[in-house]
């Protein structure tokens, strides 16, 4: 027998919709989460991957997170679009407010969307990625649970925060980062203490305050820090700002899912800028991106953000979709 299950993206976004289904989710909301979850599985994220499938599942159980949440949009100003989650998950809640974001970008060259009482649980590459396919830039940011400690301190208070970036270029793939203001993510974290691997120097500290390499003692009561000390920390910093500051959700110090046994979801915010590149003065911009990418090369920079995930993506689209056989069977058994 082998160590390997094959599924095409269809097959598994169907598996992972009938565990969200069955796990009280409404059909719109589990097409739109269970598509999250398989593209990134796809893409080779898997941080963000199939991984996550228990801890949600123990999340809706939990009654923290609903699944069913219908997210209303406001139409605030020419623009901006805001968007209340009703405590589901954000991606449906981006979903919701999308048409109405476009529309304002287009006509006004800038738009942003602020989403609140929203559960963000995946990578943040598929909220932007989309729009940079549209011809649009997007900058997004989402906070999380308080696993992070300021630079210089020892207690948590900010989440893993994540960036992410996606431009149009001239190639079809649009350019894309996608990183935690974090030393590394928490999935990452997670994924090295079920491998049994140490964390690289620097990332974490435990539950005392002391520097650890022990994913365990990050899990277990520790922390972790930002990247790039101080400048990671004002990233993480802003963040939170754009976050829950504006959005009205909640800062990732104050999720507070005690009342609910089995939540892992943080319920915080998320903004996503979106800008017209025919707007600025750079014509024509996608050939000014390309320029610069082209000297990158040039100075040696063998792999732009993206370009792992991008390869994969063509190798499953080719190939199939490997999961490993515990990875198949837990989600059987969910
Ligand atoms: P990584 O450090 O793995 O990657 C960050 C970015 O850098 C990616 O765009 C990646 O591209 C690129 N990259 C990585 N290595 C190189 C290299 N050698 N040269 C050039 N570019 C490189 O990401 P993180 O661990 O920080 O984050 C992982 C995921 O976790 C993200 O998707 C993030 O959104 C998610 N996350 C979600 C949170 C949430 O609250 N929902 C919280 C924190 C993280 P590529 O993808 O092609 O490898
Ligand atoms: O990997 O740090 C993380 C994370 C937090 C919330 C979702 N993912």
């Amino acid at each position: 027998m082998t160590d390997t299950v094959t599924l095409s993206l269809a097959a598994l976004q169907r598996l992972l919709e009938e565990i969200l289904l069955r796990h009280g989710c409404s059909a719109d909301v589990a097409a739109c989460i269970a598509h999250n979850y398989a593209i990134a599985e796809q893409d080779g994220a898997k941080s963000h991957g199939v991984f996550r499938l228990p801890a949600i599942v123990s999340t809706l159980k939990s009654g923290w997170l609903d699944g069913k949440a219908v997210p209303s949009v406001d139409d605030v100003s020419p623009g901006l679009v805001r968007v209340d989650a009703r405590n589901g998950f954000t991606q449906p809640a981006l979903a919701a407010g999308r048409a109405l974001l476009l529309e304002k970008a287009k006509t006004c060259g800038i738009a942003a969307i602020a989403i609140r009482n929203s559960h963000h649980f995946g990578a943040l590459w598929p909220d932007v990625e989309p729009f940079a396919r549209d011809g649009l830039i997007a900058l997004s940011v989402v906070n999380s649970m308080a696993t992070v400690v300021p630079h210089g301190g020892t207690k948590p208070v900010y989440g893993t925060n994540p960036i992410a970036f996606a431009t149009p270029r001239e190639a079809d793939d649009p350019l894309v980062f996608d990183q935690a203001s974090s030393a590394l993510a928490n999935g990452d974290v997670q994924i090295a203490a079920r491998e049994g691997h140490a964390l690289p120097a620097g990332a974490g500290l435990d539950r005392y305050g002391n520097p650890t390499t022990d994913p365990q003692a990050v899990l277990d009561g520790g922390a972790l820090l930002p990247f790039g000390g101080h400048k990671g920390s004002s990233i993480a910093l802003m963040v939170e700002i754009l976050c829950a500051g504006l959005t009205g959700g909640q800062f990732s110090f104050e999720v507070d899912w005690s009342e609910h046994e089995g939540a892992l979801t943080p319920k915080t915010g998320q903004t996503i800028i979106v800008l017209d590149p025919e707007r600025g003065a750079s014509a024509p911009f996608r050939s000014r991106v390309e320029q610069l990418l082209t000297k990158l090369r040039a100075a040696g920079q063998e792999r732009l953000p993206g370009d792992r995930r991008y390869a994969n993506r063509r190798r499953a689209q080719l190939n199939g979709i490997s999961l490993t056989r515990d990875e198949h069977e837990m989600l059987l058994a969910l």
